[in-house]
């Protein structure tokens, strides 16, 4: 049984896509927590701290800084890869149509969602939103 983070991002917080964007993750995924939060600029350069040096990194930064977002914990088989395929490529214009990206995402950087892209971004991530998570 694995888990993974999903993140409504900025732009789809303030489009009022949230509802939108649950009803669809909620007929495919089992959602285990879910936490609304703003992200300070340490905890943004944090989260993203792979992309620093990168060219779209302090936009990057600027942009998950401008408004709340929203954590989902999402638990299943299997379910980083999938949760992966189901939202799209990065880059909204060419994600796969009917995928959260296709129909929510602007741009490569106002892209709708997050999600964590393997068992270890997902371990790094989800503390960012969730605490240690008991059994039972
Ligand atoms: P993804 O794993 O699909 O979210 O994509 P990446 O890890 O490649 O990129 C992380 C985030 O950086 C993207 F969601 C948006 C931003 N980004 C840009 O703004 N410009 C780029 O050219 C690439 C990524």
């Amino acid at each position: 049984m694995e888990q993974t983070l999903l993140m409504i991002k900025p732009d789809a917080v303030r489009a009022r896509r949230i509802g939108k964007i649950i009803d669809l993750i909620e007929q495919e995924f089992e959602i285990a927590d879910i936490r609304m939060k703003r992200f300070t600029r340490e905890e943004a350069e944090r989260f993203y701290a792979v992309h620093r040096g990168k060219p779209f990194f302090e936009p990057l930064v600027e942009f998950i800084t401008s408004g709340p977002v929203v954590g989902l914990l999402l638990t299943g088989e299997n379910v980083i890869q999938r949760l992966r395929d189901f939202i799209g490529a990065t880059d909204p214009a060419k994600a796969r149509p009917g995928s959260i990206r296709a129909l929510y995402g602007s741009n490569i950087q106002e892209n709708a969602v997050h999600a964590s892209d393997s068992a270890e971004s997902a371990a790094y991530e989800i503390p960012f939103f969730f605490e240690e998570r008991r059994q039972g």
